[in-house]
């Protein structure tokens, strides 16, 4: 490989951001031609698109780009909002204007004048412009005949960060917050600005700021003097055309307002909860609103005070509704107080069993976020049948790209294939072409919001996300975002090309390790479906009974017969019955119920026959042998890349990858062994098993 393709920014702090300097030769002379930026008309947005080019042309070519004001016969990058400027509106034909939407862009080369222009119908449209023609330049493409129209085809493309206000993260991996230390906001705001670059790089346009859980120090956010600091960094991601929101403590008005009561009908609790909002919408115009864990895991909410979850959302809706705001209240609401003994209670069937009898109770500023399976982010689940059975009510998916259940960013696990199949699972909800991903964009129910939420991945490590290699999973979220219809083959390699650069064989062993990863992580760690099998309260590491006598519900009835949860409706909890029309019966019979999901739905004997053709009990072995086999392989893999890369950045993922293989050991021992003492049946290949 010639040096000057060699990706030299070094620890990973750019992420895919890093725009290194280009090879001479065709595509460098090609992207010179546009190495000036020409505007029609600015403001903060634009600046900010103006920004972004202008690094990135410096950093690709090694020269600084010209900014200037549009004049007649400019050549270069021209940037414009349609119906502001003859020129601008020349450039696109009424149709490919009028396709545009409020965050969408089109882009256009012309090469008999040299000039690719960017317009949009809104500023946050020019920056989302600006970051696709980056992302073309980085990733070698030719860009002598664009002619692009895009628009993000979901509305809410959110961020839910975990953040505590004394700088730790819950369920954080990738090091302390980069919002809060010592019960403070930050001073140091470098970092979260280019925080917000990437996301907004990535198609981001929401994030929360604080952790769901939210204790005392963090309910008094809305409160002066933390309201001005909140402030503050709602201006640095405004910018970038990302609003931000606050997850509220549901009892803040006993906890910090005095009161004596938080009931959602109490007139006085009313009142505070409007004047909050008036107060938080005087120091951030355009504050997105509040986000609610209520009632779940023993956070405050409206049960407290015999009222519903209506009645809770819509009274602090109506405190946001004057000012714009909205409220994103959380569907994560089960029994956690459960008895193992007790086999009625279901713990995959609660947020169902709450919600859905509430749908048109919700005020039109609610909108229901509801995590993708049932249970807890799981490495394998099915899609939770909430999704999409409230059609008379806004919701979004949530989804979590911190791993705390996929090897907590100390294991590779690229999460995209995983969101692809929930986004294209089909619940027949409206018949066949329900699927996820129309429910999430808003299309099935036509609701008034819907999008995706993601709990996020980073904190203060120089690379983020800890694995560095976790990165693609961020990057991949937000490209979901704004297209489900995108590959997770080519998220994968876009991302990989951006963050390495563009040699061919380095691309395509980190984009197929990325691909397998997802596989390989499942098949040493919980079998076919049945989750958890996690040490409990970090959740790291193997422990077949970590979870199996306590309260949170999620069992696996493993005994000297057999294993897994029956959810039928024939014998088991009935959570089966929350499916539509065909699902019911794919789940509901063992004939059909997929194998990877068997655990989840039925409890079998180990010598049941899977579809693959294996029992039950030699597809644990045979898995979790190959499993770690297929771990070390990419470990082994990875340092063929040494050379081709930055020295610390192959180190950083290298290190994990080596932890990895040797985890993936103990993941496979631990449970080979717990179901060979279990079951009495041997290995049919007689490996060792202790
Ligand atoms: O995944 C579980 C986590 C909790 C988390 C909770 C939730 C923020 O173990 O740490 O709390 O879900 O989603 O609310």
């Amino acid at each position: 490989m010639s040096q000057s393709t060699l990706f030299q920014s070094g620890d990973g702090s750019q992420a895919w951001l890093g725009y290194q300097p280009m090879a001479k030769g065709e595509r460098c002379d090609q992207y010179a031609l546009y190495s000036n930026i020409a505007v029609t008309k600015s403001d903060d947005i634009i600046q900010t698109a103006i920004n972004e080019l202008s690094q990135g042309i410096e950093g690709l070519l090694g020269q600084p780009a010209i900014v200037s004001e549009y004049a007649e016969g400019t050549s270069g990058i021209l940037l414009g909002i349609f119906d502001q400027n003859g020129i601008i509106d020349e450039c696109f034909a009424p149709e490919v204007r009028s396709a545009v939407g409020g965050e969408g862009y089109a882009i256009k080369t012309d090469s008999s004048n040299g000039r690719i222009t960017i317009g949009a119908s809104s500023s946050v449209g020019i920056l989302y412009g600006a970051f696709h023609l980056l992302r073309l330049f980085s990733t070698g493409c030719a860009v002598d005949a664009l002619n692009i129209v895009e628009n993000p085809i979901n509305q809410l493309r959110m961020i839910n960060q975990w953040d505590n206000i004394d700088g730790s993260v819950e369920r954080g991996y990738a090091g302390k917050s980069i919002f809060y230390s010592d019960n403070k906001v930050t001073d140091n705001v470098e970092r979260i600005r280019h925080y917000a670059r990437l996301l907004a790089s990535a198609g981001i346009n929401a994030i929360s700021i604080n952790n769901v859980n939210v204790h005392r120090v963090e309910s008094m956010l809305v409160t002066q003097p933390y309201l001005s600091d909140v402030a503050r960094l709602a201006a640095i991601f405004r910018v970038y055309g990302i609003k931000l929101f606050l997850s509220a403590n549901y009892a803040s008005p006993l906890e910090i307002g005095g009161l004596s009561t938080a009931d959602p009908l109490d007139p006085g609790v009313r009142q505070w909860w409007h004047d909050k909002a008036a107060e938080v919408f005087t120091a951030i115009p355009d504050f997105g609103g509040f986000l609610v864990k209520a009632d779940s895991e023993n956070r405050p909410g409206p049960f407290t005070y015999g009222r519903d979850h209506a009645e809770g959302a819509n009274m602090l809706a109506e405190a946001l509704e004057p000012f714009g705001g909205i409220v994103i209240w959380r569907c994560f609401v089960y029994n956690c107080k459960q008895d193992w003994r007790d086999r009625s209670t279901d713990r995959a069937r609660a947020a169902f069993d709450h919600f859905k009898p509430l749908d048109g109770k919700f005020m039109d500023n609610v909108i229901l976020q509801v995590k993708n399976g049932p249970i807890d982010f799981q490495v394998r689940e099915p899609v939770s049948p909430l999704l999409g059975a409230m059609p008379s009510t806004n919701q979004v998916l949530e989804l979590q790209i911190t791993q705390e259940y996929t090897g907590q960013q100390r294991h590779l696990c690229y999460l995209v294939p995983q969101w692809k199949e929930i986004l294209e699972f089909d619940t027949l909800i409206k018949g066949e072409g329900s699927t996820v991903k129309r429910i999430a964009d808003g299309s099935l129910h036509g609701n008034r919001y819907s999008g995706f939420a993601a709990v996020s991945n980073i904190g203060d490590d120089t690379n983020w996300t800890g694995h560095l290699l976790a990165q693609a999973n961020l990057y991949g979220y937000g490209r979901l975002a704004w297209n489900p219809e995108l590959s997770s083959e080519q998220i994968a390699e876009e991302w990989v090309r951006l963050t390495f650069g563009g040699e061919e064989q380095l691309v395509h062993t980190i984009q197929k390790m990325l691909m397998d990863s997802w596989e390989i992580y499942e098949s040493y760690t919980a079998p076919l479906g049945v989750g958890f099998m996690v040490n409990p309260d970090h959740h790291y590491g193997p422990n077949v009974e970590g979870y199996e006598y306590s309260m949170w519900g999620t069992y696996h009835f493993a005994d000297c017969y057999g294993i897994g949860v029956d959810r039928t409706i024939a014998s088991g909890t009935g959570y089966v019955n929350q499916y539509v029309g065909a699902n019911v019966n794919k789940y509901e019979s063992l004939e059909s119920c997929p194998d990877e999901l068997l655990l989840f739905f039925h409890h079998v004997p180990y010598k049941h026959v899977l579809h693959s053709g294996k029992t039950v009990i030699q597809h644990i072995y045979d898995t979790h042998f190959e499993g770690v086999e297929r771990a070390i392989a990419l470990s082994d893999k990875w340092q063929l890349l040494s050379g081709s890369m930055d020295e610390r950045m192959h180190k950083q993922a290298a290190e994990r990858l080596a932890e990895q293989a040797e985890h993936a050991k103990e993941w496979r021992d631990r449970i080979n062994t717990y179901f060979y003492r279990k079951s009495g049946i041997a290995d049919e290949q007689g490996r060792e098993i202790y």
